[in-house]
């Protein structure tokens, strides 16, 4: 994915708002792109003016080498920067629905059978994982440091960089991901992502 750095810029939706209808409502991909993914970048740009020496850093630089900032520093560019990186990941990997449902395809599906027993498996593993994130948070398929696939949940906004894992898949479970449409039924959402939700090459 390629990251840029200071100032950074709200990309455009690589699809139209409504291009995921009926699945996610183009209201709520407005909202959820132009509103809150924006603030993300507002708030990481302004959290990265007073220092000339982070502005070099790209976005992944910045969520892995800024321990050892002020406190007050490094939790709003945790936070914001988390939520800059999430949001890349997330609406990059959702595309248009076809008449079928994405499939894996090649090594990333040997290894999703070899982990889980089967893609099937895999969707429903990784929807009882989603179904446990308690407030505001991330459901990721990643490949952890050994190389071994691996569901993790994350909370607000931190990254699967945290754990120095390479993400997979990025699910927004943040009641503004789903609310407009499904209220409170998250997992409805879940089951309606699996429509939209595109998987990368290995
Ligand atoms: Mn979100």
């Amino acid at each position: 994915m390629p990251y840029n750095s200071y100032p950074f810029e709200l990309p455009p939706l690589p699809y139209k708002y409504d291009a995921l209808e009926p699945y996610i409502d183009s209201e709520t991909m407005y909202y959820h792109h132009d509103k809150h993914y924006k603030t993300y970048i507002d708030n990481l740009n302004a959290a990265l003016e007073p220092f000339p020496n982070l502005q070099e850093l790209t976005l992944e630089q910045l969520l892995t080498w800024t321990r050892f900032l002020p406190q007050d520093t490094y939790t709003k560019i945790m936070q914001n920067g988390g939520g800059v990186y999430n949001h890349s990941l997330f609406f990059n990997g959702l595309a248009p629905a076809a008449e079928e449902q994405p499939m894996p395809s090649g090594a990333l599906l040997r290894d999703m059978e070899e982990t889980f027993g089967s893609f099937s498996k895999f969707k429903k593993a990784f929807y009882a994982e989603a179904l446990k994130v308690f407030g505001s948070g991330w459901t990721y398929l990643v490949y952890n440091r050994q190389g071994k696939l691996k569901i993790v949940n994350l909370k607000n906004q931190e990254t699967p960089l945290l754990l120095k894992a390479r993400p997979v898949l990025a699910v927004d479970l943040w009641e503004h991901a789903y609310y407009l449409k499904y209220k409170n039924a998250r997992s409805e959402y879940l089951h309606a992502l699996w429509n939209v939700l595109t998987y990368p090459e290995k």
